[in-house]
């Protein structure tokens, strides 16, 4: 059985993660957080169950600040293979919060992969990239050897992450891999991400609860994937002989205008009528556009995106309709 630990396990690519690994035969050891309400939906499913809790799914409580607790663990259950994922993901939240979001992202990082180094077999590694990392990007579509160029506190402890990663790759010959991954959406997405905040309000809208939805910059284009698709990525770069960069991205772009527009129609709802811009959800600075040339991944490990974006975008109003 081989064995995986996952820091982030309650997010959303972490729980997403945790399925597919338990498919797949591993045994799973995840990394939680205390916090005064318990925040585990995404993995609940999971933890209820008695033929996977305490066999082949286990949680570990700690925090990536816990340098004490992270290290315990590591050494007591000695992973073959371990997924970074946990860390502040909000963008625009970096800018109100830049000290925690470099300690939770650029120190957290090497934190794991010097524990990591210390272990007597250094396991395999996945970390955290993100497209946010190219931000005023210099090419339209940014292959893996576009420059760095971030935009926000985010992006720039993401792109000292992954310059992080190729130092213990070239300098100690770990196998550390590490993601670029565009934006990638599903049910379970947080609800102050942009993609659930309007199914969401639609929902609710429909649901005659409001009136109207407050968003930010609208004038945005992203390359928005599915999640499933994205963790199944993860684990594709894990199990490569020689660890690499990889970009996963859709490679096709849409204005948020569309997103809006396809979800409200999906409530019989016109957006239009309905959203009102405020000031306090736009970004200091933000890239305008993001698009991500994922030819790599498909080529040497054989991934591809399948779940295209008017699908995503129905499935997570489907279960906005149900939550509401
Ligand atoms: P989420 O925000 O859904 O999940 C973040 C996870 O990190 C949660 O499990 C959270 O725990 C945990 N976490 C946060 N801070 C700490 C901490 N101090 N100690 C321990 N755990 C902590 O993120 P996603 O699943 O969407 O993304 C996973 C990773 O991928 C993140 O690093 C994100 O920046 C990156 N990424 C995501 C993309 C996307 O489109 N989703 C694209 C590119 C990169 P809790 O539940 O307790 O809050
Ligand atoms: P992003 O995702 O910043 O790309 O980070 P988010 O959904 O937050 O924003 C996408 C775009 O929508 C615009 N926007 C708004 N965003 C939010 N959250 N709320 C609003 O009201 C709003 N109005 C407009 C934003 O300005 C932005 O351009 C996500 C996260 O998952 C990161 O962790 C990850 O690294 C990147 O994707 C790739």
């Amino acid at each position: 059985m081989p064995v995986a630990l996952i820091t982030g396990i309650t997010g959303q690519d972490g729980s997403y993660l945790t399925e597919l690994l338990l498919k797949k035969g591993y045994s799973v050891h995840g990394i939680v957080r205390r916090s005064s309400s318990m925040n585990r939906w995404r993995v609940d499913h999971l933890v209820q169950d008695e033929s996977i809790y305490g066999k082949s799914l286990f949680l570990h409580y700690a925090d990536l600040s816990d340098d004490a607790s992270l290290r315990r663990i590591f050494f007591k259950v000695n992973p073959d293979e371990v997924y970074h994922l946990a860390g502040q993901s909000h963008v625009a939240l970096s800018f109100e919060i830049p000290e925690l979001t470099t300690h939770e992202i650029a120190n957290a990082t090497i934190k794991l992969l010097e524990i990591c180094r210390d272990q007597a077999k250094p396991p395999k590694i996945y970390l955290a990239g993100s497209s946010e990392i190219f931000g005023h990007a210099q090419e339209s579509i940014q292959k893996e050897e576009t420059p760095f160029n971030p935009t926000s506190p985010y992006g720039v402890c993401k792109a000292f992450s992954v310059q992080m990663g190729k130092v213990y790759r070239s300098g100690y010959g770990m196998h550390v891999s590490n993601g670029i991954l565009y934006n990638h959406e599903s049910p379970r997405r947080g609800e102050n991400f942009v993609t659930q905040k309007i199914v969401r309000g639609a929902a609710s809208i429909a649901q005659g609860k409001t009136e109207f939805l407050e968003l930010g910059n609208l004038d945005i284009e992203r390359d928005w994937g599915y999640a499933p698709d994205y963790v199944q990525g993860m684990w594709m770069m894990l199990q490569q002989e020689q660890s690499d960069d990889y970009i996963l991205a859709t490679g096709k772009t849409h204005k948020l205008s569309d997103f809006l527009q396809m979800a409200f129609e999906y409530f019989g709802l016109d957006h239009q009528k309905h959203i009102r811009i405020n000031p306090k959800f736009v970004r200091p600075n933000e890239p305008v556009q993001l698009c991500g040339d994922s030819s790599k991944a498909q080529n040497l490990l054989g991934w591809s995106p399948s779940v295209p974006f008017e699908q995503i975008i129905r499935s997570m109003c489907k279960a906005a309709e149900k939550i509401n």
